[in-house]
């Protein structure tokens, strides 16, 4: 199979592109044509990655492979371990190009500016197609941006809902809304959640069972752990997934979508986003699932998952490549402090913090409000890097590709943007926390404090967050209650908490990691 000494195309098919019906392999002729695809350390190693995720990657190409052989093409694959592996994508494409002398090596755009720029650097004649996975091409998002400059998500949202014919009676959208978020802002209250329909396990084959043992045995010192390994890694396991979601977790999605709970890492979250961002899935077919609704889901669920997809996801791609390469300097908030070390390690006596990072070092997840109000949010407070604050999510989560971490982490949740993904930054006190979730009732501190021993971290961090950025933000209209709340408390107590907060800054971020 892998005995060619000349081929005409070779296709390479990165770790976030396993779709056999790509653009990619457009013409594609299985007797003349070869796929290269190619475990790399360095993709592993650039930045520390969380053993799950380097696994995820890695079990999902190796079964791609399988199916792809078994389909009759040809595919090369190198392996992490073996010895011939020069360790990065640019020396493995030459090591085979060498070899095969290719008329022409063709590649789907990848998903990160960073890969994209080491492949036109070493193979200035490398054939990109653009991928027809996402529901907006690059010039549909170009000429939208065009027309609404501001680049509001709803103004997107809308669109793409009008384009594409979704939840729509004719002009107007079904149920006489466009959302339902006043529906879609439950907590769980003292009881607790439901009974949770867990997600499908996924017991690891042959195929992963070997990649898990590798990826203990070559990065041992990575973060994160392996046990319990039961991710989709195959189409037909992210098929799977995505059918047991909709039958048995979508009717309950849309009123716990910012929910949280101690011991509880995913609710009722899909758990898509790594298949979705590998290719295993695509955006069409898991929009047209939620719409055919088997369990009978609310309008409000289905209305609230389905503008994740064809709304956020959709919207933050086009802004990623819109922007880019400026876009990952930016840092409107001036922000400098480096990465805590705990955002690895979890050690902190903060209950939110340590349930959060603690589904991270479980799962390589985290769902999308601990992301953004737990995780997210204890940086934005504190003034980390937007850039690293990336670095260290791309570093962590299974479903990080730099397009969509980057806009959702330098812009969404850190504000580093000045704007262009969300209108104002997402900061709220420990009070928010306290409603959403369970996690002040099992913390040291107080989350209606932010002075005192006891006061709550997030709780100081935010009145000083509004405090030195008022400059930027007392006019914004969506924070005028904010600003109100501010002004009601007197110089002495603004004092205590500007002291607290730098106490707290130089406490949290004297260790890091990167
Ligand atoms: P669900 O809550 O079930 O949502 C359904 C699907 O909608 C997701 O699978 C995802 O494909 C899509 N989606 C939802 N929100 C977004 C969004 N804001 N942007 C893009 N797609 C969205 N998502 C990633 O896929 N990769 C990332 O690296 C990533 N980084 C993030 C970093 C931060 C700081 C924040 C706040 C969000 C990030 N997101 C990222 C978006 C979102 O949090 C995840 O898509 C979601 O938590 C994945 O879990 P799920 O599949 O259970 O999602
Ligand atoms: C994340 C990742 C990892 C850990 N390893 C590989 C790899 O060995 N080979 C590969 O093709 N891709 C890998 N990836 C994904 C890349 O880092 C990157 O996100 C994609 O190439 C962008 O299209
Ligand atoms: Fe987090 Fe503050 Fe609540 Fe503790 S009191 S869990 S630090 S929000």
């Amino acid at each position: 199979m892998n005995e060619v000494s000349r081929v005409r195309h070779l296709v390479l098919v990165l770790g976030d592109q396993l779709d056999g019906g790509s653009a990619a392999f457009d013409g594609f002729d299985a007797a003349r044509d070869a796929v290269l695809m190619m475990e790399v350390r360095f993709e592993a190693t650039y930045i520390p990655q969380h053993k799950r995720r380097i696994a995820f990657f890695f079990a999902a190409m190796r079964h791609f492979r399988d199916e792809q052989r078994a389909a009759g093409r040809t595919v090369l694959y190198v392996e992490l371990d073996d010895p011939a592996n020069t360790g990065d994508f640019a020396g493995e494409i030459a090591r085979h190009a060498a070899r095969l002398s290719p008329e022409k090596i063709v590649v789907l755009e990848p998903g990160d500016w960073r890969v994209r720029e080491t492949l036109c650097a070493a193979f200035p004649d490398i054939e990109f197609r653009e991928d027809r996975h996402f529901l907006c091409s690059h010039d549909a998002f170009a000429s939208f941006a065009e027309k609404h400059p501001s680049l509001l998500l709803e103004n997107f949202y809308r669109a793409m809902r009008r384009r594409l014919g979704i939840l729509m009676d004719g002009d107007a959208p079904k149920g006489g809304a466009w959302n339902f978020d006043k529906e879609n802002r439950g907590s769980f209250g003292r009881q607790g959640p439901p009974l949770i329909p867990p997600p499908p396990r996924f017991e690891p084959d042959a195929v992963s069972t070997a990649v898990l043992e590798m990826v203990e045995r070559e990065f041992p010192d990575s973060p994160g752990r392996l046990d319990a390994f039961s991710l989709p890694v195959t189409r037909a396991q992210a098929r799977a997934e995505l059918d047991a979601f909709v039958r048995h977790r979508l009717p309950d999605f849309g009123r716990y979508q910012d929910a949280m709970h101690s011991g509880q890492y995913l609710l009722f979250h899909s758990r898509l986003s790594g298949p979705l961002n590998l290719h295993l899935l695509t955006p069409a077919e898991v929009v047209q699932a939620a719409l055919q609704n088997p369990a009978g889901a609310p309008l409000a669920s289905v209305e609230g998952f389905i503008r994740q997809i064809i709304g956020w996801r959709e919207f933050v791609r086009g802004v990623y490549w819109l922007k880019m390469p400026d876009y990952a300097g930016l840092n409107a908030l001036g922000a400098d402090l480096p990465a805590p070390r705990f955002l690895w390690t979890g050690h902190t006596d903060m209950n939110c913090l340590r349930n959060a990072i603690g589904h991270v070092a479980d799962h390589a997840y985290a769902h999308h409000i601990e992301r953004l109000m737990v995780l997210g949010q204890l940086c934005l407070l504190l003034g980390i890097k937007p850039y690293d604050v990336h670095r260290w999510h791309m570093s962590m989560f299974w479903d990080a590709i730099d397009w969509v971490s980057l806009p959702n982490t330098l812009g969404m949740s850190q504000h580093g943007d000045g704007g262009i993904v969300g209108t104002k930054p997402y900061a709220a006190s420990g009070a928010y926390i306290d409603r959403m979730s369970d996690y002040c009732r099992g913390c040291r501190y107080d989350p209606r404090k932010a002075t005192g021993e006891d006061a709550c971290p997030v709780t100081t961090l935010y009145w000083d967050f509004l405090e030195r950025h008022k400059a930027r933000f007392a006019s914004n209209a969506r924070m005028k209650y904010q600003y109100v709340n501010l002004a009601r408390k007197d110089a002495g107590e603004r004092a205590m908490i500007r002291a607290r907060a730098e106490a707290l800054r130089k406490e949290l971020t004297s260790e890091t990691f990167l």
